[in-house]
């Protein structure tokens, strides 16, 4: 199984041509843009259905039916937003940075399509403060496109009128959580909001909002062009369409990629990273999807196929399709415990289970890391993630707890001889 090149949707993901609008027309983006939107709201919305696109931004949520819940009609004359989430932050993930520097008038096209398919009256596009030089390519990319008139008033001689706005993130991982971004957009701290009611019905300046991923914008305008069957027929039911991998660790060649769904782990590794460094054989396990998604071991992960259900089925997730390669030179319980220690800093410390929770998770691992604990201690801490886990205003508990859980599921007996080592050390050196 593997993506032929007329088949991918970012032709210029690694920046072999330029991003400007002039290039990226010769591409075939904002071709005839104006007919995409003649098709008319519903019929927009259909197709991605049709397309099976599930939300790339970690949580998998149809994307049509998620734009299928903004009202057909201004209630008290509010205006709709669409909202793109570029805060890219979850560690491991980069392929929003890839689609920002190389593509960004996919992006602003999708942004005008998708708005226009919402009743959106513009999009805010929130992109981490860290993107700096992402930040000035977009910038120039939505001038462009303000100049040649292809967004603002009548854009793309649409008749529709639609704005593009850039906001720059300070560096908080939790506002990429959508409730939270809309707070830091308001110009508030970056606190998630309990949902619901959810930004469909209340949003942005308590507007009907849509959060989306770059990614899940940035694919639109091709989808429409080639039919949402196109998209469809690649990968596998519940799972469709091409996806951009991020594979870093201890392979031979990292990259961000453009795979089909649904690709089997070993194939993907084969075809575009040229192997596990050292050998299969040296592999030790994989968090497939980005920091929050529990850790799989090497002889689950095999053939596994790269999608959401394949993933789900070995106790993990797709989330971000950030794939994290571990060979056997890896110590896993650190590389656990500093995820863990990622949440306890980035946690909003709005909920006491995931304030509290990540820094006692945190301070157990360290502990587990170097064997300075007890049997019990390990039933006790997979207690407190199971405390944590469900227990929060946002995913941000989950994502701190499913770790930890995954390294108690498949490394136990690495923490009970860790603890075994040390309590023989402290009994030798009290004798
Ligand atoms: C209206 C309903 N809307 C759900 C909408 C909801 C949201 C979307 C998904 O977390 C995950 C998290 C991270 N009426 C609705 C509805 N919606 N029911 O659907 O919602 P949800 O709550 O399932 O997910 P979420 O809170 O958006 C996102 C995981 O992603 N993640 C990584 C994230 C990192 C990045 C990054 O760096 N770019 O995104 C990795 O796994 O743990 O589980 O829009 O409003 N009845
Ligand atoms: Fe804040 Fe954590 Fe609660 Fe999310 S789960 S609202 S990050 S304290």
């Amino acid at each position: 199984m593997s993506l032929a090149d007329k088949d991918r949707i970012f032709t210029n993901l690694y920046g072999f041509q330029d991003w400007g609008l002039k290039a990226a027309q010769k591409r075939g983006d904002w071709d005839d843009t104006k007919s995409l939107i003649a098709r008319g709201h519903d019929a927009i919305i259909d197709e991605m259905k049709a397309s099976g696109l599930r939300g790339r931004g970690g949580a998998g949520f149809p994307t049509g039916l998620k734009w299928s819940f903004m009202p057909k009609e201004s209630k008290d004359g509010r205006p709709s937003f669409l909202v793109i989430n570029a805060d890219e932050s979850e560690p491991g993930s980069c392929k929003d940075r890839e689609i920002i520097r190389h593509d960004p008038h996919k992006l602003i096209e999708g942004a005008l399509v998708a708005g226009y398919a919402m009743r959106a009256r513009a999009a805010y596009i929130y992109i981490r403060g860290e993107y700096i030089r992402e930040a000035e390519v977009l910038q120039k990319a939505i001038d462009e496109a303000y100049e040649a008139k292809l967004i603002g008033k009548n854009a793309a001689k649409s008749g529709y009128d639609f704005d593009v706005f850039l906001h720059r993130g300070a560096g908080a991982y939790i506002c990429g959580e959508e409730t939270a971004m809309i707070e830091s957009l308001e110009g508030k701290k970056g606190q998630p909001r309990l949902k619901p009611p959810f930004p469909a019905g209340a949003g942005l300046y308590g507007c009907p909002t849509t959060v989306n991923n770059v990614e899940s914008i940035a694919v639109v305008p091709t989808i429409l062009r080639r039919g949402g069957s196109w998209f469809a027929g690649f990968g596998r039911e519940g799972n469709a369409g091409t996806k951009l991998f991020q594979i870093s660790g201890h392979v031979d060649k990292p990259c961000v990629v453009e795979e089909e769904m649904s690709i089997p782990f070993k194939d993907l590794i084969e075809k575009h990273c040229g192997g596990i460094r050292g050998g299969w054989d040296n592999l030790l396990a994989v968090i497939p999807g980005g920091s929050s998604v529990p850790l799989v071991p090497a002889e689950q992960i095999m053939d596994c196929p790269m999608d959401f259900d394949g993933l789900k089925e070995v106790g993990s997730g797709l989330g971000t399709a950030a794939v994290i390669v571990m060979d056997k030179s890896t110590d896993i319980v650190r590389a656990i415990s500093r995820i863990s220690y990622f949440y306890k800093h980035e946690s909003c410390g709005q909920c006491t289970p995931c304030r509290e929770g990540t820094g006692w998770m945190w301070r157990v691992m360290e502990r587990l890391r170097v064997g300075e604990s007890s049997r019990e201690e390990i039933d006790m801490l997979y207690e407190v993630t199971k405390q944590v886990e469900g227990h929060t205003i946002c995913a941000l508990g989950d994502a701190a707890a499913w770790p930890i859980q995954g390294l108690l599921r498949h490394f136990r007996p690495e923490l009970e001889r860790r603890i075994d080592e040390h309590a023989e050390y402290a009994k030798e050196a009290a004798e």
